[in-house]
């Protein structure tokens, strides 16, 4: 079968359930069988591979898999850096997974800033990006590979500094570390590699993007809905960010207001329901918006 696509997706980790989550609300039904590692989509041409997020982007670049969900990150690190970026491309942010690959030393010894690593030792599983970054600063720093738990490298006195992922930053104050750079702002991304599809598999690939950008747009957009004064619409329009044309409709009682509607295409905060109000705005209504469809 030539039209199904191959979609990898992280098998256990900070990515695997969002990542079903979001295939799901996309309408494709996955029957997880335990112990199997690929699964056929039911009432879709997808099959889908469960894998080690570090094994993604190779697959994609090889064409093993069509399209992997995974951080940016990880595709810098295995691809971009070692000059295979044109092997893949991305097709959309997911707006999960969001983190920042930093670089962080011993709040109480002498490093400060990343001229301070020259010639230090610098612990991190990310070794082509950081090597990356400091031909781009040019700096000089000796890199320390680790699989895992970077954060205790300069305990053991193995490295001076790390750079390793970080999303609250809490591993890293239990740890006594301070970020002072971010060499990488990451979230995971929808990749699709470089080897052609066969026409049935473009077509799937459109229906799936399609979908999922519904999904994606439809998690930070609400529609909102309001009462308002006639001659306050352009006011009220340039309250609400990333608005675009709002429906505007006679109150049928009230000759001088209308009814607003519109999609927001990001979440509306109680700040500017309060300018809203100030505005003249009444009856506001929030509410969430299942998928969107253009
Ligand atoms: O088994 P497998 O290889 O698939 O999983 P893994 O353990 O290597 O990866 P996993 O699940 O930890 O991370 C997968 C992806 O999630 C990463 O490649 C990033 O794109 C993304 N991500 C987002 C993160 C984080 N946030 C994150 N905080 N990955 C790791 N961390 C770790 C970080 O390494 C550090 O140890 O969390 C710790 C710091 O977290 P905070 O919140 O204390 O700052
Ligand atoms: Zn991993």
């Amino acid at each position: 079968m030539n039209d199904r696509l191959r979609l990898a997706i992280q098998k256990s980790g900070r990515l695997s359930d969002r990542s079903k989550d979001l295939l799901e609300r996309a309408g494709i039904t996955l029957e997880w069988r335990s112990g199997r590692l690929d699964c056929r989509a039911l009432d879709f041409p997808l099959d889908v591979m469960l894998v080690r997020d570090d094994d993604i982007p190779e697959y994609i670049a090889d064409g093993s898999c069509h399209l992997g969900m995974v951080g940016a990150n990880m595709l810098v690190e295995r691809l971009d850096c070692r000059g295979k970026q044109g092997r893949y491309t991305t097709l959309r942010p997911l707006e999960f997974g969001r983190c920042r690959l930093s670089l962080a030393v011993p709040k109480d010894g002498p490093l400060r800033s990343p001229r301070d690593l020259n010639g230090k030792r610098i612990a991190t599983s990310y070794p082509n990006t950081v090597k990356r970054y400091l031909q781009e600063q040019q700096l000089e720093a000796e890199i320390i590979e680790i699989a895992g738990s970077v954060e205790i490298a300069p305990t053991l006195g193995i490295a001076d500094a790390i750079c390793d992922l970080v999303s609250t930053g809490g591993t890293l104050v239990s740890n006594g570390l301070i970020e002072i750079a971010t060499v990488y702002s990451s979230e995971a991304v929808l990749a699709k590699t470089s080897k052609p599809l066969t026409p049935e598999q473009s077509v799937t690939l459109d229906r799936l993007t399609t979908r999922l950008a519904g999904v994606v747009r439809a998690e930070k957009a609400k529609y909102i809905m309001m009462n308002a004064p006639a001659d306050a619409v352009e006011v009220i329009r340039g309250l609400i960010p990333g608005l675009e044309e709002p429906t505007v409709m006679p109150l049928h009682s009230q000759r001088n207001r209308v009814a607003i509607h519109a999609v927001a295409p990001e979440p509306i905060f109680w700040e500017t329901m309060e300018r809203l109000k100030a505005a003249g705005a009444s009856s506001i209504l929030v509410v969430p918006i299942e998928k969107i469809f253009d």
